[in-house]
């Protein structure tokens, strides 16, 4: 080969690799940064619709169901259209979903600032070695901003909102999960191409929304999304792991440390590339 055919092609080797170099992991927020569902939306979404005076009650294999539908006023929704036979008009409907919904987040907030729902092993050590390795971070989650900054502002302090280059949350797009409309937000506000990424999700319709904007996607399951079908994720986990809590890998690419390190995502973001 001439040299300069062989300059040229190393050069276009290169500039792959700079393209689909791992500059930022955007995370998912409930079920992947902390298990909120069970004993954090749930219990909020009961206490609303009890101090409402409603006899509505979500037990946890009702809820289970109801995760299907990504974001609170639409799961809320849901349960009215598909649970209950109540005569309502649309306009009383949609009073309701809102009262009931402010309700939720301020009992979800409080109990956040109780402090009752830690991260997940691995989260926050993964979010420093990160950070030291100067990956950026993000979020993209259908929650309400307000349950975001509470769980990271109550179990990271005061100043983890500025850690996250972008928090892309709930309602700043028209569609919720599993439509890729989030990811493709917190692309345009980190600059950066689907290929420079990874996210980090626990639910299929976190799954399809990153890979609906091309992102590659590992996946740590909890006891809700267990069962789902992860198909196209590059790797699922029972979750990140530390140093004295080995994690197990369930599907896809395994990694060589005993639990999941910025160096073992770079690894998993560089194979799905090559
Ligand atoms: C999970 C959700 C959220 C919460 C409810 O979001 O579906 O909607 O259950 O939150 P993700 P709101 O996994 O994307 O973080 O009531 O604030 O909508
Ligand atoms: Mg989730």
């Amino acid at each position: 080969m001439c040299k300069t055919l062989a300059h040229i092609l190393a050069q276009n080797r290169m500039k792959k690799r700079l393209m689909t170099q791992l500059k930022a992991i955007i995370f998912d927020v409930d079920g992947t940064l902390a298990e909120t569902e069970r004993d954090g939306h749930r219990v909020a979404f009961n206490r609303a619709f009890s101090n409402a005076g409603l006899d509505w009650y979500w037990d946890e294999e009702l809820y289970a169901q109801l995760l299907a539908v990504t974001g609170g006023k639409e799961r809320i929704r849901f349960y009215l259209e598909k649970f209950r036979t109540d005569n309502m008009l649309a306009d009383e409907m949609d009073a309701l979903i809102k009262q009931l919904h402010q309700a939720k987040t301020r009992y979800y907030t409080e109990i956040l600032q109780s402090k009752a729902i830690p991260l997940r092993p691995g989260v926050e050590r993964l979010l420093d070695e990160a950070q030291q390795a100067g990956i950026k971070l993000a979020i993209a989650t259908t929650t309400t901003p307000a349950n975001v900054d509470a769980l990271l502002i109550g179990s990271l302090g005061a100043d983890a909102l500025e850690r996250f280059e972008t928090i892309a949350a709930g309602d700043v797009v028209p569609a919720k999960k599993p439509a890729a409309d989030i990811f493709h937000y917190c692309l345009e506000k980190l600059n950066l191409p689907a290929k420079a990424c990874l996210a980090v999700e626990d639910s299929v319709n976190g799954l399809k929304a990153a890979r609906g904007a091309g992102i590659e996607t590992i996946v740590t399951i909890n006891s809700y999304t267990q069962h789902e079908d992860f198909s196209g994720a590059l790797s699922v986990f029972d979750h990140l792991g530390e140093p004295n809590q080995a994690c197990t890998c369930i599907a896809g690419a395994a990694v060589s440390n005993s639990y999941i390190r910025v160096d073992d995502l770079k690894e998993l973001h560089e194979q799905a590339y090559r």
